[in-house]
């Protein structure tokens, strides 16, 4: 057969052992489980296996020639200098800042904005020095509203546990206060500053020695505290746990005015949660902080969502889904707690994302019109609109604004606008500016067009909205290379936004680049969402299949010259696809992904998936779950279909040591699944596109990666995606 990937020689795969007396029986169905013995972190066979499956890889890679120029690219495009949008509090105004390479922003602070709009801060927090390679990450903060305080936490090698310090502004002075076992918290201060609520786990019993991030028991029974500053964490005070529900997490709010405390409470990642609040009595504050909250539920179901967007004393405007699947804004008072009123009614077809409250009795609301966000001021009080913001087709990415400020900033990108903060002054007149634009070196917008496309689904009946980037004047004569990414799930949407290495892809290797909105994301609101989770998982992978085959018909492409790519949720959607359609695709790069449907919800907060997934242990979910678990579904292409005798496409998995949200065993496991089902060369050797895993050490799920670490592993995974469906760079 002839194949484009053909290195040299074919691959020798380790031998794996494969124990076949781990067969688990899900409600009368056997189901082998011959590599359980990867689950274990602490066993030398696995270190082992990774050592192995790593010497591979780089051999591989070692072939791949296009990786060096990559990374040279990337290095160029990526050194270019960014801003964050800035945010206000008490007189200063704060933002991050990064000068091209650095592993990771800096905050800055700076007394006012000069009259020309111009920041020039003073480093206020350098996260770079933190480590000296770039490992330890600045992952939450909050600066106190006195802003004489900063609290901030860190994380060590992209795991998910942090640890919050707090530092005194005036003199930068850290604190001794340092908060361990943080996880899927924020920082949240009482106004008066004399400390802040978080949420965290009680200690493991390995405590400090354990190489934290590695470790894969579940997370449960989360726990809410309040921090008074200058304090010992053993001093912090139960403010809130749920013993009976060890799942749960929550979430505090101090509203703006300072007079309540907010609690969600989450099953997990769906879109609905509980609420429930406290009255501090008159100006008690933290001071009367003595123990549990007594919070008053005001919405003890998990029937829709309620997040708040502001508050005048007792009357609450909440941004809801409740029988508005495309959201809407409601108002309620809290001694009136069953009358809920519309203040911004649901729209037909545009997805309220957000509303954000500024200059006193306004509201800045952001819609997601078939996939590209639209920006409006509206009144706070009565949701009429006031002003249409004039923005290119794209994403607002940040919206930095308080109820008592006229001036808002606004982050905007797009595929071909790396970024552009706007600020707008709200004062009458309505003046709307460009603050700053991020400007990339050797990227020319006027080289590139986007478009999007509505592709069918696979019964004919949903239009699934595509964007295709590529560069000007490409004839469709199904010659290019593709790479076609998507997520598909937790209702988060994929829009427009700029990458550096998308835009290589496309200048120096003639890739198309294809953004797929599949059934699942947010999209269109929560029936999208829900059209492609729990028994209507299927829907997910038939739209990107149906998204990849319109590729190859409208000659944008060919399927040895297709690349699939996704992340986490993505990865599950990439695992899945290969398995359904070997034969559509070239190549395939999945990230730190789901792969084991039957054991995902065992693992550190995998529990919290359920509600998207379902869950193994119930016997209708198990059979929604075993059809596409990835890991359960690796077969022989040339035996099941013998007349295409098609092989699996080229497959990088991807994964890292310290990733405690998707834990590596699942990309472990798919490893030697592949290479035993595929490679194990028992006939013809038909499996020559390589399956290669790339693990990389001291890192995580993603967020905090260093900058050196993106640029090698974007080299990497792209230099092999250009080895294997046979590009050759483009100068
Ligand atoms: C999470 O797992 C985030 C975990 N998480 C919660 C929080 O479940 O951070 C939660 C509840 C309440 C407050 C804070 C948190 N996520 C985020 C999913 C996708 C996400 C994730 O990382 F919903 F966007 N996944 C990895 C899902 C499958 C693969």
């Amino acid at each position: 057969m002839d194949s484009l990937s053909s290195l040299s020689s074919p691959l020798q795969y380790p031998v794996v052992r494969r124990d076949d007396s781990i067969v688990d029986d899900y409600h009368g169905v056997l189901v082998p489980d011959p590599y359980r013995w990867l689950e274990d972190r602490e066993s030398e066979e696995v270190n082992d296996f990774i050592e192995k499956q790593v010497q591979l890889t780089d051999s591989v890679l070692q072939k791949c020639e296009t990786r060096d120029s990559l990374r040279e690219k990337l290095t160029d495009l990526f050194d270019h200098p960014r801003y964050g949008a800035p945010f206000r509090r008490g007189d200063s105004y704060f933002y991050y800042h990064n000068t091209g390479l650095q592993a990771h922003d800096v905050l800055y602070i700076q007394d006012s904005l000069n009259g020309d709009g111009d920041l020039e801060g003073n480093v206020l927090l350098d996260p770079n020095e933190l480590s000296d390679d770039g490992t330890v990450a600045l992952r939450i903060l909050s600066v106190s509203e006195d802003a004489k305080y900063v609290a901030y936490g860190i994380s060590s090698s992209g795991s998910d546990w942090v640890t919050i310090k707090v530092m005194r502004i005036k003199d930068r002075r850290l604190e001794d206060d340092t908060l361990l076992w943080v996880k899927f918290s924020s920082i949240c201060w009482t106004k008066d500053s004399k400390g802040f609520f978080y949420n965290r786990y009680s200690a493991p019993e390995e405590g400090e020695k354990l190489d934290v991030g590695t470790e894969t028991n579940a997370n449960i029974n989360q726990e809410l505290y309040y921090h008074f500053l200058g304090t010992n964490q053993s001093d912090d005070i139960l403010c809130w746990n749920d013993p009976q529900n060890p799942n749960h997490l929550s979430q505090p709010y101090v509203t703006n005015d300072g007079k309540y405390v907010l609690l969600y409470i989450y099953d997990g990642c769906s879109s609905v949660n509980k609420l429930y609040y406290y009255e501090y009595k008159t100006s008690q504050l933290s001071n009367g902080l003595k123990g549990m909250i007594p919070f008053i539920k005001l919405v003890d179901n998990f029937d829709a969502e309620y997040i708040v967007v502001s508050n005048d004393d007792s009357s609450f405007t909440f941004r809801t889904n409740k029988d508005a699947p495309k959201y809407k804004l409601v108002r309620v008072d809290l001694n009136e707690p069953s009358i809920w009123n519309d203040v911004l009614p649901e729209e037909d077809k545009d997805v309220l994302l957000s509303a954000n409250a500024v200059n006193k009795d306004q509201m800045i609301v952001r819609y997601l019109r078939d996939v590209k966000h639209v920006v409006q001021l509206r009144d706070l009080k009565t949701g009429s609109l006031l002003h249409n913001f004039p923005f290119d087709i794209g994403t607002a990415s940040e919206i930095s604004c308080r109820r008592e400020d006229s001036i808002a900033f606004i982050g905007f990108t797009s595929f071909l606008t790396p970024k552009i903060i706007y600020q707008c002054n709200l004062k009458p007149g309505f003046e709307l500016r460009i603050f700053r634009e991020v400007v990339v070196h050797g990227f020319n917008r006027e080289d590139f067009i986007v478009g999007q496309v509505f592709v069918a689904s696979k019964d004919g009946r949903t239009r699934i909205p595509a964007f295709i980037v590529s560069r000007k004047g490409i004839s469709l004569d199904g010659s290019h290379p593709c790479l076609l990414y998507g997520y598909g799930g937790f209702g988060c949407s994929l829009t427009s936004y700029f990458d550096v290495s998308r835009v290589i892809l496309m200048k120096h290797l003639g890739v198309v680049f294809c953004l797929a909105n599949i059934r699942g994301g947010g999209e269109y609101g929560e029936e999208w969402h829900k059209d492609g989770s729990l028994g209507n998982k299927m829907n997910c992978f038939d739209d990107f299949i149906s998204v990849g085959e319109y590729l190859v018909d409208y000659g944008y492409t060919q399927p040895r010259k297709l690349c699939i790519e996704g992340g986490s949720n993505g990865g599950l959607l990439v695992g899945a696809c290969i398995n359904q359609r070997p034969d559509l695709f070239g190549c395939a790069l999945a990230h730190v992904g789901v792969i084991d449907m039957l054991r995902f919800h065992k693992f550190t907060i995998g529990h919290a998936w359920i509600p998207e997934f379902g869950c193994s242990s119930k016997e209708e979910e198990f059979h929604w779950l075993i059809k596409y678990s990835p890991l359960h579904n690796v077969r022989r292409p040339w035996e099941e279909f013998p007349v295409k005798a098609s092989q699996y496409p080229s497959t990088m998995l991807l994964t890292a040591d310290h990733d405690d949200r998707v834990v590596p065993l699942h990309s472990l496991k798919m490893l030697a699944t592949m290479q035993h089902v595929l490679c194990s060369n028992l006939e013809k050797n038909m499996q020559t596109n390589p399956i290669v895993g790339r693990i990389e050490c001291k890192a995580g799920h993603g967020a905090g990666r260093p900058t050196q670490k993106q640029i090698d592993e974007a080299a990497d995974r792209y230099g092999f995606m250009a080895k294997m469906l046979g590009i050759t760079w483009i100068p």
